[in-house]
């Protein structure tokens, strides 16, 4: 296989690890904290986690070890999205794996959840692995999103686990898989089964943090890929003064990635879902607002600008938001039918006999290539697929209809030629910055020592991360103190609380003290490429997000 020169360069590159584990793995002894608490509903989780409720937070100190030195067969899988560093939790894995002893194991199940259930895996070794440390992607054993959630599932996963003779299991995700990272370790642990199960805190999204995760991992990489992006969009608007771009960045429901791209490049605009929502805006609004930042613009002779808008931005528009929540309900109620009728024009008026008044009214406003995405296939988790909803084309044609009313009304609007872009697939799989890159190989590192020392139901957490790695803090959290309950499907779910974009946060309010300047004025910044080699302030800078919200 051929490689780039920048490959082979991050073939040797040697991720930083915190401190404490640089240690000789015999002496990083573990270190237990207090007890937990979910963070609510603490009663009905206690009762559906009887075996792994309320354990205690662990960290790791240096002093000789008392780990078990049994030999580890340890299973690890990706699963859901790509996010830049997934490579580097498996080799941090494997390399303590291997210091611990030559004879411990890794196997990596392919294909993501499946690929336990089914049973397809590789055994992975040195040569195999070395051509994966430090690069994008999750090739390495691919990934998938089936959940896995039922007792049938985890009784296959005890079946393989018992094949292989595993120890544990390492399950790299977000917030639905790791919430099922914990009732696969609560189910192993009722049934007798001594396989421990550890997560991995892993999305591009940046909405699995809490007062434990400071980041998942892949934000980092994602962010900086589409702020490069988007900074030479800008660079390229103020050249040409031509054109207004409309970007749309992926993170479903969150805006933490456009808030976070919007911090770095300082455009005319970006929306931010959660703000929608808190101030329960309705399509008009939004569209008011950015057509009078266009004609403000003009004003000033800029007939240009760039717009940042969130994927998941279309559910938190409160009208779209229960109309979204209506299509769920029906097309999972009808599935069958639906399914069943030839073309969108059938589709169509079956909806539209089914839906009320008031969403009969949204839906039909909608322009028919919209119409048609909202009716597209359901994710795994019954939720719209946001990333195929094109919401900045939508926002560009309400615009224009907006400017040419503003116009008749006698408002000079100058000239509005606008361009669509979509960013997410671009920045899933990029070579991982050198922080997700010593973040992931510290993460998967660690997540050993949490397995070597017998804990189960645990997410390897590593903190203080707004400082250089070897000030990082490494230990463990027991996953039920990140849930709550929800309701999904109509049933009350334990489950880890996404985090949304807080608008009391430091970012946020960062951002809300300068957008008034950034609407008018051109205050474009340009990040640039992703540096991997050179001075520190250069290559090893965390997000403005992790930034502000650790009081940088
Ligand atoms: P995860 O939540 O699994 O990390 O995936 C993140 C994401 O990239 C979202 O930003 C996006 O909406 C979605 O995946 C796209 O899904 P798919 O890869 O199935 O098209």
């Amino acid at each position: 296989m051929s490689i780039s020169p920048l490959q082979k360069a991050r073939y040797a590159y040697q991720p930083k690890l915190p401190k404490i584990l640089q240690n000789d793995i015999r002496n990083v002894a573990i270190e237990y904290g207090k007890e937990t608490e979910s963070v609510s509903d603490q009663e009905k989780i206690r009762a559906m986690f009887p075996c792994t409720y309320g354990m205690k937070e662990i960290s790791f100190k240096a002093a000789a070890s008392s780990a078990s030195d049994r030999k580890q067969v340890v299973g690890v899988i990706l699963s859901g999205g790509q996010a830049p560093g997934g490579h580097n939790v498996i080799t941090g894995l494997y390399d303590a794996l291997k210091k611990s002893s030559k004879d411990n194991v890794l196997l990596g199940f392919k294909g993501g959840p499946s690929g336990l259930i089914e049973d397809s895996f590789i055994e992975f070794t040195d040569d195999f692995i070395n051509q994966y440390r430090n690069t994008g992607g999750f090739d390495i054993i691919g990934s998938g999103r089936t959940k896995l959630e039922t007792v049938e599932q985890f009784k296959k996963v005890d079946e393989v686990a018992k094949k292989h003779g595993l120890t544990a299991i390492v399950i790299i995700g977000g917030d639905d898989s790791n919430t099922n990272a914990a009732v696969l370790a609560e189910y192993l642990k009722a049934n007798g089964s001594q396989v421990q199960v550890i997560g991995c805190p892993k999305t591009i999204d940046g909405d699995l943090k809490n007062d434990v995760i400071e980041t998942s991992f892949g934000f980092d990489t994602a962010c900086k890929t589409y702020s490069e992006l988007i900074g030479n969009i800008e660079r390229d608007a103020n050249s040409a003064k031509k054109y207004w771009h409309f970007i749309k960045v992926m993170g479903r429901s969150a805006s933490h990635i456009a808030l976070e791209c919007a911090l770095e490049c300082q455009p005319n605009i970006c929306l931010v879902g959660e703000e929608v929502q808190e101030k329960n805006q309705s399509m008009m609004d939004i569209v008011n607002y950015i057509s009078s930042v266009v004609a403000a613009r003009a004003e000033r002779g800029d007939n240009f600008g760039v717009a940042i808008v969130p994927e998941g931005l279309i559910e938190f528009i409160p009208e779209v938001k229960s109309l979204i929540a209506k299509l769920n309900d029906l097309l999972a109620a009808n599935e069958k039918e639906f399914n069943a009728l030839s073309g969108f024009a059938a589709q169509y008026d079956f909806i539209l006999s089914k839906l009320d008044a008031a969403d009969v009214k949204v839906f039909s406003s909608l322009p028919e290539d919209i119409q048609k995405q909202l009716l597209m296939d359901r994710d795994p988790h019954g939720n719209v697929q946001v990333s195929r909803i094109e919401t900045e084309k939508l926002l560009i044609t309400m615009v224009a209809k907006r400017l040419d009313e503003m116009k008749a009304e006698g408002k000079y609007c100058g000239k509005f030629n606008a361009l669509n872009h979509f960013f997410g697939y671009e920045g899933r799989c990029a070579f991982p910055s050198n922080f997700d890159a010593d973040y992931c190989y510290s993460l998967g590192y660690n997540a050993f020592l949490l397995i070597a020392n017998g804990l189960t139901g645990y997410m390897s957490v590593v903190t203080g991360l707004s400082e250089g790695p070897a000030a990082w803090k490494a230990g463990g959290m027991p996953i039920t103190k990140m849930m709550n309950i929800e309701r999904r499907h109509g049933e009350d779910k334990p489950v880890i609380r996404k985090a949304l974009v807080r608008l009391d946060g430091k970012p946020f309010k960062y951002f809300e003290s300068q957008r008034k300047k950034w609407e008018i004025e051109t205050c474009f910044t340009f990040p640039g490429a992703i540096q991997y080699y050179g001075p520190e302030e250069v290559c090893d800078i965390t997000t403005r997000t992790l930034a502000l919200e650790m009081g940088k």
